[in-house]
């Protein structure tokens, strides 16, 4: 079977893996996962217990939660080196080093921001400190990351990677939380990347349309078919 990706909306991370799977050219599906709806549901707990997005189901149906898990299993599979580098080399060191401060610092920073953004209750001074702290902590990520940028069009190589996605995914996130922009190389860097087919693709796809793409995708399934067949 084709693997399937459940991507969430809005604004989900997931948006970098879906450029990776359009980016590596092999078929595969998707899943759009409305993240402040369906994903709250009991049922997706059965693909999830930890209820995020995103979610991959393998070739062999197989449910692997986790974006540093997923991009490893399609690593593994990107035998002509589409997305990333061959084992060993510098490369693959500095693509997998990215993808980690990506995941875990660079995304992390957002919480507080989420947190109050999302706060059902109005409590205005903790949304306040929330604010506050996030905003510090985004900034400060944000100042790290530009230290990181090279001289080249990507972040590692002369292509787009598994570490372009990650970040096409999370990169965005700034002007929801309304912090101005103050990194001239990564405003390049995206300015770069949100014009390439497979972000634009994602973008749409975040966005509820149906694109055409580079022709991988062979279809979207509804999320209550693959609880159905792939959950526990
Ligand atoms: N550690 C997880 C975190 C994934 C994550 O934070 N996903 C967000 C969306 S980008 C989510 O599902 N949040 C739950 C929510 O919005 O309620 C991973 O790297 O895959």
């Amino acid at each position: 079977m084709d693997p399937i990706l459940l991507t969430g909306f809005p604004a989900g991370s997931s948006l970098g893996l879906v450029a990776a799977l359009e980016w590596r050219g092999r078929p595969y599906r998707l899943c759009r996962v409305d993240m402040l709806g369906e994903m709250r549901e009991p049922a997706y707990a059965r693909l999830n217990p930890r209820v995020e997005t995103p979610a991959l189901i393998t070739d062999e149906g197989r449910v692997l939660t986790e974006t540093m898990a997923i991009a490893a299993w399609l690593e593994a599979r990107d035998d002509d080196r589409r997305i990333s580098f061959p084992p060993r080399s510098a490369e693959a060191d500095r693509m997998h080093q990215l993808m980690a401060f990506v995941n875990t610092g660079f995304t992390g920073a957002f919480s507080p921001l989420w947190a109050a953004m999302e706060m059902e209750a109005p409590d205005p001074a903790y949304q306040a400190a929330l604010r506050r702290f996030g905003e510090g902590a985004v900034i400060e990520r944000h100042d790290k990351l530009e230290t990181m940028i090279g001289d080249g069009p990507y972040l590692v190589g002369d292509r787009p990677t598994l570490a372009d996605g990650l970040l096409a995914g999370v990169a965005r996130w700034r002007e929801l939380h309304e912090i101005e922009d103050r990194w001239p190389r990564l405003a390049a860097w995206r300015a770069r990347i949100e014009a390439d087919p497979a972000i634009v693709f994602a973008q749409a796809v975040e966005d509820g349309e149906r694109p055409a793409g580079s022709g991988a995708c062979q279809g979207f399934d509804a999320l209550a078919d693959v609880i159905a067949r792939f959950g526990d």
